[in-house]
């Protein structure tokens, strides 16, 4: 399958020299701008519209979308029925400022997919969820530190971006510039999936540990899967030491299982964060956990927290309707068996261009990234091993053939319900082709 003479994209790059006039990069978040992988110059496509597995750009090229929104579109773009309840919602109002018994019917949904959340709060984004659970494990404990993961990514909020992954790795500033060191002195970091590391540092730091926190699968350096006894043993340590234990559900959230990665694993966090799923694709990020945490929140506690657009009802509605939708097992079924066939499809196309032994491909269900690296890679230091030029090469080439992949060597790409046979055999040819031709 060559590359289509016709994927010029003239709209788009007037797009971008507009908005380069308006935003750092021309972009409004980093990643976006495809500038680590070998597009500094020509720039991102500009999105005209969506529909179900495809993006359509201002050129009017199709692609089928691997991204979908860093995670949200689990259902696919413009779902029907989820249109339709924002629809109704934007008819009485969007925003108010005041409760809603929307509110409640999400948060009923949330806690039954997700026990461990006993009470919860709905903020605006993933950034935020994380932010304020910090700050109330920090109330809760009496304590400061945080321990946090390499490549590990929770968000924009300072005392996060610390080692972090996705676009802080993908441009190399994974310690962020204007972060102060008195902030930055509390956050401590140790790998992935080295418990014994963790062991060192909650030994070291006694009593002064308020939470660990992590992606328990993580999307933001790649995919990384826990090991066997990671997450159970990291679960004991945090117990031991007094720490809470915080599971960053915002990617595997909805996605892994209807409870995510804490009922696949089967742990038991004591905070959890939300996003992405949760709103269908609206700004709507939520975190949660124990009663006894959770009543620390003010009014109730004296930990402060707030926001005008918190339990938005537009997103409200969204959320209902995504999750109404997605929350049978079918669909988890039918999740894990696209990635499993997209895994071979992407496994033997490398095969057969020659690539075989040197990419590892990582998945958990419906997320997975292509390391251009042999593997294993099972943490921050491997997957930064990995050949971000040929990376960019196959993104480049996937893209020209109508397949968009996330444009960073650190990031998951997810599937979405609206694939299918076809979207699949478009995916099975470009691949041939790019790996054929890297
Ligand atoms: N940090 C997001 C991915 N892990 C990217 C968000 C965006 O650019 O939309």
């Amino acid at each position: 399958m060559k590359p289509r003479k016709t994927r010029s994209r003239t709209r788009s790059h007037a797009a971008y020299a507009e908005a380069q006039k308006h935003f750092p990069g021309g972009v409004n978040s980093p990643v976006r701008s495809w500038r680590s992988v070998g597009l500094a110059g020509e720039g991102p496509f500009f999105v005209a519209r969506a529909k179900g597995a495809e993006l359509v750009d201002l050129d009017g090229h199709r692609y089928i979308d691997f991204v979908g929104s860093w995670g949200p579109m689990i259902l696919g773009h413009a779902n029907s029925k989820v249109v339709g309840a924002i629809r109704k919602q934007a008819a009485h109002g969007a925003s108010y400022g005041c409760p809603t018994e929307l509110e409640s019917r999400l948060a009923l949904r949330v806690k039954k997919a997700l026990p461990s959340i006993e009470k919860l709060r709905f903020v605006s984004s993933g950034s935020e969820a994380v932010m304020h659970a910090l700050r109330v494990a920090r109330g809760f404990t009496g304590r400061e530190k945080i321990l946090k993961f390499d490549g590990c990514y929770h968000g924009a909020s300072d005392g996060v971006l610390v080692k972090a992954g996705s676009g802080a790795a993908t441009f190399g500033v994974p310690d962020s510039a204007g972060v102060p060191a008195s902030v930055a002195q509390h956050t401590l970091t140790v790998p992935f999936n080295d418990l014994a590391a963790v062991k060192s540092l909650l030994d070291t730091h006694r009593d002064q540990v308020a939470a660990v926190v992590l992606e328990p699968v993580v999307g933001n350096a790649g995919v990384l899967l826990p090991e066997d006894d990671f997450l159970p043993g990291l679960a004991a340590c945090a117990k031991v030491a007094g720490a809470l234990l915080i599971f960053d559900e915002v990617m595997t959230g909805f996605r892994l299982a209807p409870g995510g990665a804490q009922q696949k694993f089967g742990i038991r966090p004591d905070l959890t964060t939300l996003g992405k799923i949760l709103g269908g694709g609206l700004p709507c990020a939520a975190y949660g956990g124990r009663m006894e945490i959770m009543d620390k929140v003010a009014p109730l506690g004296p930990v402060y927290q707030a926001g005008t657009l918190s339990g938005n009802p537009l997103a409200m509605a969204a959320g209902l309707a995504t999750l109404d939708l997605l929350l049978k097992p079918e669909n988890y079924a039918r999740l894990e068996a696209l990635g499993a066939e997209v895994e071979r499809i992407l496994l033997d196309a490398a095969k057969a261009g020659g690539w075989g032994g040197k990419i590892c491909l990582n998945r958990a269900g419906s997320m997975f990234t292509v390391f251009f690296h042999a593997g294993p890679v099972r943490n921050f230091a491997d997957a930064a091993k990995s050949d971000t030029a040929a990376f960019g090469k196959f993104f480049r080439g996937m893209l020209d053939r109508g397949v968009y992949f996330p444009p960073s060597q650190y990031e998951a790409a997810f599937l979405n319900l609206a694939m299918g046979p076809k979207e699949l055999k478009k995916v099975a040819q470009a691949a041939r082709a790019t790996f054929a031709n890297l």
